[in-house]
């Protein structure tokens, strides 16, 4: 296993109800370290940019709503497969397809409000992470 470093997003919904810290929590519990991280309030140009991928999905325009109605906490997190970690913590996009203990079983309100993004593959990973953060920002 190889260590690697993958990008994370704590929705807009899970800052709302104060739950930065207790995600922040299921990541160092299972072995990923924040290695840099700021709260922003994301622009729409940044969210439409961030899911341009989902531009032709019907949920686009609702899921950037929900990205730009309030600050998140994004993040670069390391450790060993720390993608497939990462996604694993997070469990399935639907809550209620989640397993026990992850943190969208937890805490997630809905499909669209899943208190958490995390990048899906490594190419992702470095781009989401290069779309957030200076290399000067990410202090392993
Ligand atoms: P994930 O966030 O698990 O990588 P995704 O990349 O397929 O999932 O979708 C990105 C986000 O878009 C997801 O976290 C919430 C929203 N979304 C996905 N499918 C949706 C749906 N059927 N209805 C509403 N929102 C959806
Ligand atoms: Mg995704």
């Amino acid at each position: 296993m190889a260590l690697e470093r993958t990008f994370s997003i704590i929705k807009p919904d899970a800052v709302r109800r104060n739950l930065i810290g207790k995600i922040i929590a299921k990541f160092e519990e299972n072995g990923l370290r924040p290695v840099a991280m700021k709260k922003i309030h994301m622009t729409r140009e940044q969210a439409e940019g961030f899911y341009a991928v989902h531009k032709e999905r019907p949920f686009f325009g609702e899921l950037v709503e929900q990205m730009i109605a309030s600050p998140v906490v994004v993040q670069v997190l390391e450790g060993e497969n720390a993608i497939a970690k990462n996604r694993e913590i997070m469990g399935a996009t639907n809550p209620a397809n989640a397993a026990e203990g992850t943190i969208r079983k937890e805490f997630a309100l809905s499909v669209g409000e899943n208190s958490v993004h995390g990048s899906d593959a490594p190419e992702t990973a470095r781009e989401e992470i290069k779309f957030f953060f200076t290399d000067d920002e990410i202090v392993g």
